[in-house]
């Protein structure tokens, strides 16, 4: 590289993640230019730079992607949790209007001021431990204004916080009381009039749905995934979490860029993701959480070779985990997914199941989306429960402690 780069981290551990391994380059430097990686390689041979920040040692690795979260809702669940471990059950909480239904109303009621205000608690601690790329679905509006406002508030998380946002529609993920009993009468609204109006003011990046028993049935959602190519929209779903409803199958018919969950994933669905390229989006904060027994089947899913993210779920019912990094270790200790698995889970096949190849990885021209963290090796990212190692971000080219202001 022979012109003068704008800043240098010099001094530093690159783990690239970017040759199917860690791509480690020891005693290594990274160029940045007009915000994307313009150099990176042993330090000797690092360019010249207006700035030079010496990373001491430190370890880079690329921006961390939390690719599956149901971030943005207003309320908690935390007294129906506690009700349940005082011996009520889901029924019991369903009858007293718990559940998904006590978020749609919460966040129905909330402005899009207070869907910021909460929401931005929860995001600010994904940023401070080197999340530079996030994915919020909506799914707790279930009607057009409310579904609007969730993910309005998701593009001004955006333009508030130093993340880059993907925005996933999830009008299908329960049944609103409306539309009770009328499940087909929902998903012909959804799709003739939600969706397209939505789309049309340019805040749906994606298209997702539940998948499920207590969700929507494989010819529900292939309607609402007609509805998204119509559309050009991708695909995504919730498949198989508590039941096989061939969901891996039929996303991946789509050409869907990931099947989320997956515990009660099917040797058909593995084929036919792996003929898709379908990412397999593994959720250990819902098993975890939800006291699961169930795994996904994870040496199916490597033996057919598809790529494997690891995410939050953050989501106030099922999964309310705030931290990356122990759902990285969930993954680990829970299911066996190696530290590099894991850290290739929240960078390169995060960014994938995002339909993002600019992110994800440490290369010349990717954006310049990086984390640096004070470990001894990377699988110290997926091993420490609590602590929280990430002592600089960087957003295009730009750093900044990991603690950010709130919006
Ligand atoms: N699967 C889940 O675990 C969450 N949604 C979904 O499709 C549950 C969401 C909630 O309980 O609020
Ligand atoms: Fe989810």
């Amino acid at each position: 590289m022979t012109e003068t780069a704008d800043l240098l981290f010099a001094n530093a551990r690159l783990a690239t993640m970017a040759d199917g391994g860690y791509g480690i380059v020891e005693d290594g430097a990274l160029a940045v230019r007009d915000g994307r990686i313009a150099w990176l390689g042993p330090r000797a041979q690092a360019p010249r730079a207006e700035r030079v920040h010496d990373c001491g040692g430190m370890w880079i690795t690329p921006g961390l992607v939390d690719c599956h979260t149901h971030i943005v809702h207003a309320g908690n669940r935390s007294g129906e949790w506690e009700a349940r471990l005082n011996g009520a059950s889901y029924e019991d909480i369903a009858r007293q209007g718990g559940g998904i239904m006590s978020t749609v109303r919460a966040t129905r009621a909330a402005s899009e001021e207070e869907l910021l205000r909460q929401s931005a608690l929860r995001i600010a601690a994904l940023l401070a431990e080197g999340v530079t790329t996030l994915e919020i679905k909506s799914g707790y509006g279930l009607d057009l204004a409310s579904e609007a406002a969730m993910l309005r508030t998701a593009r001004r998380v955006a333009a508030t916080m130093p993340v880059q946002v993907h925005t996933t529609f999830l009008g299908a993920h329960a049944l609103p009381p409306e539309h009770a009993g009328r499940a087909d009468d929902y998903i012909d609204d959804l799709c003739a009039h939600m969706l397209p109006a939505l789309a049309g003011e340019g805040l749906v990046d994606a298209v997702d749905a539940f998948c499920e028993r207590i969700g929507f049935t494989q010819a529900q959602t292939a309607r609402v995934f007609d509805a998204a190519r119509r559309l050009g929209l991708p695909v995504k779903l919730h498949a198989e979490q508590l039941s096989d409803q061939g969901g891996a199958a039929l996303v991946a018919r789509y050409g869907g860029l990931s099947a989320d969950h997956l515990e009660w994933l099917s040797p058909d669905g593995i084929a036919a993701m792996a003929q898709a390229g379908t990412v397999a989006v593994l959720l250990p904060g819902a098993y975890y959480f939800l006291r699961e027994t169930r795994m996904p089947p994870l040496d199916a899913l490597r033996a057919a070779g598809v790529p494997l993210a690891v995410a939050t779920d953050c989501n106030p019912g099922t999964s309310p985990l705030t931290s990356l990094l122990l759902a990285m270790n969930m993954a680990c200790t829970l299911w066996r997914l190696t530290p590099l698995e894991a850290l290739r889970g929240a960078t390169v096949n995060g960014a994938r199941a995002l339909g993002r190849g600019d992110v994800g990885t440490l290369d010349i021209g990717k954006r310049a989306d990086l984390a640096i963290w004070d470990i001894a090796r990377p699988a110290d990212l997926a091993y420490a429960l609590g602590a929280n190692p990430c002592r600089a971000v960087v957003n295009a080219g730009v750093p900044r402690a990991p603690r950010v202001e709130l919006p």
